[in-house]
């Protein structure tokens, strides 16, 4: 691990007795909860309270219930009391993404991040981007580990939902660092507990979702797509999108939906030579945002900006045969 980035190189940038939020992006997945709560209890230890913030809502059953059940401390922007002189510690996400709401009269003090650093980022005084890790959680158990403090058992359960998320079971974008973390998190926390929580994301009230989904998939050329008409949630999204994938005939998959007045949009990649990423900015120009990673992305269509599912299908068909036709 490079000598400057440790926790200790992130206090060295703060400034005492100002208070310090540690933010995530504005819908906060596993991941980005995890990561910030790892974050949160090792500034605890030093005796520094913090305070999670997240810019606009928890979505899926599973995330509120784990929040709920481990006690984990978030706030939501809007209920955000500020005092004036806020030091912002930006997790799983970075300055200059759209899915990041930057909290007016805050200064960003950190970023710790595994997702690829957008052009415009903006600087803060301590960077750790670690574009190879598969989860942000993992990164955080490395602060951890050079420290002299052991996690407890609701933080170690905490990364290793983290971990086990965002590279879907040890199965994607998974770097030795992931590897290890899972070695040194595994026996110290509740994985039972933790399984459990990740495994019961659905509810027997999304089946209609579930029957839209298979009704309205296509499939071309080991890539299948899906539009859900009815409201759903971004989690419910994402499921059917990693499950898709289970198709064999199935290599990339773009699940999107109605969501609070946004179209949201969930893409998995298990094709050596399609990004996620770069298919669904590509696919998204013009009418959106998205973003992700290899394996992984996501991205938000304004309702005012969507011609309907036959022109992102389009767009999305489109993108794939561009990069097919590159060659990356
Ligand atoms: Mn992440």
């Amino acid at each position: 691990m490079d000598a400057e980035k440790s926790f200790d190189a992130l206090l060295l940038g703060l400034t005492p007795d100002r208070p310090i939020l540690i933010q995530t992006h504005d819908f906060p997945d596993f991941d980005a909860i995890a990561s910030a709560y790892g974050l949160y209890c090792l500034f605890e230890t030093y005796g520094l309270p913090t305070t999670i913030v997240y810019g606009e809502e928890i979505q899926g059953f599973s995330l509120g219930e784990t929040i709920r059940t481990l006690k984990i401390p978030v706030t939501r922007m809007k209920d955000l009391a500020l005092q004036g002189g806020e030091q912002v510690i930006l997790v799983d996400s970075c300055p200059g993404n759209k899915n990041v709401t930057l909290i007016e009269g805050t200064a960003i003090k950190g970023v710790i991040d595994h997702h690829p650093l957008p052009p415009q980022a903006i600087p803060a005084p301590y960077l750790d981007i670690r574009e190879t890790y598969g989860s942000c959680s993992t990164l955080i158990y490395e602060y951890y580990a050079g420290s002299s403090f052991q996690p407890s058992k609701t933080v170690a359960t905490v990364l290793l939902m983290g971990i086990m998320m965002d590279t879907n079971y040890l199965t994607r974008g998974v770097c030795p660092a992931d590897l290890s973390a899972f070695t040194g998190l595994y026996f110290k926390a509740d994985w039972i507990s933790g399984n459990y929580l990740l495994n019961n994301s659905l509810s027997v009230r999304n089946i209609p979702i579930f029957q839209e989904g298979l009704e309205h998939l296509r499939v071309y050329k080991g890539f299948c797509f899906t539009f859900i008409s009815k409201e759903t949630d971004s989690d419910t999204i994402a499921v059917l999108a990693d499950d898709y994938l289970r198709f064999h005939e199935v290599a990339f998959s773009v699940v999107a939906g109605l969501n609070q007045g946004e179209i949201k949009i969930s893409v998995r990649s298990e094709d050596p030579g399609l990004a996620a990423s770069k298919v669904i900015r590509r696919a998204l120009y013009g009418i959106g945002f998205g973003g992700g990673h290899y394996h992984m992305g996501g991205g938000t269509v304004r309702l005012t900006d969507f011609h309907g599912p036959d022109d992102l299908y389009e767009r999305f068909r489109s993108a794939i045969d561009h990069y097919i036709h590159e060659g990356t």
